[in-house]
């Protein structure tokens, strides 16, 4: 009787233990696909941008939870709320795109995804990625 319950506990457990979520898990935020920081790449450059917990989707309305990517050249993420400069430097990715090709002058830069919302307005550094890359020629 006694082992019967022991098995039972321990079956018990195990379900248990395989219910608990992976933690593994990835993070929500923004990520270069196809780059990691540190990388020396060759101009024209390729770069692929990733979200996890928010949508992708084209530019012009506000909708919580949902919004488009933008990379920052040589710059900084922008403060929650704040505006995305719209230059050479800052470029914005409106109709939802996630791929782009960048020409860059040899040497280090900083690469920041910054995801906005509809009216590009920045959710800030949590949904900001930056990295360093060496340009080679
Ligand atoms: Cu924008």
């Amino acid at each position: 009787m006694k082992i019967k319950l022991l098995i039972m506990l321990l079956a018990l457990t195990s379900i248990i233990a395989c219910n608990q979520s992976p933690k593994t898990e990835a993070k929500d935020g923004v990520y270069f696909v196809n780059l990691n920081d540190g990388d020396k790449v060759k101009s024209p450059l390729i770069v692929e941008m990733g979200v996890r917990g928010m949508a992708l989707e084209p530019a012009g309305d506000y909708n919580e939870g949902k919004g488009h990517h933008h990379l920052i050249i040589d710059g900084n993420y922008v403060e929650k709320g704040e505006m995305v400069p719209k230059d050479e430097t800052h470029l914005h990715f409106g109709k939802g795109q996630t791929i782009d090709t960048l020409k860059l002058s040899p040497g280090e830069h900083t690469l920041t995804l910054q995801f906005a919302d509809g009216l590009h307005r920045s959710y800030g550094k949590e949904w900001s990625s930056t990295i360093k890359v060496t340009v080679i020629q």
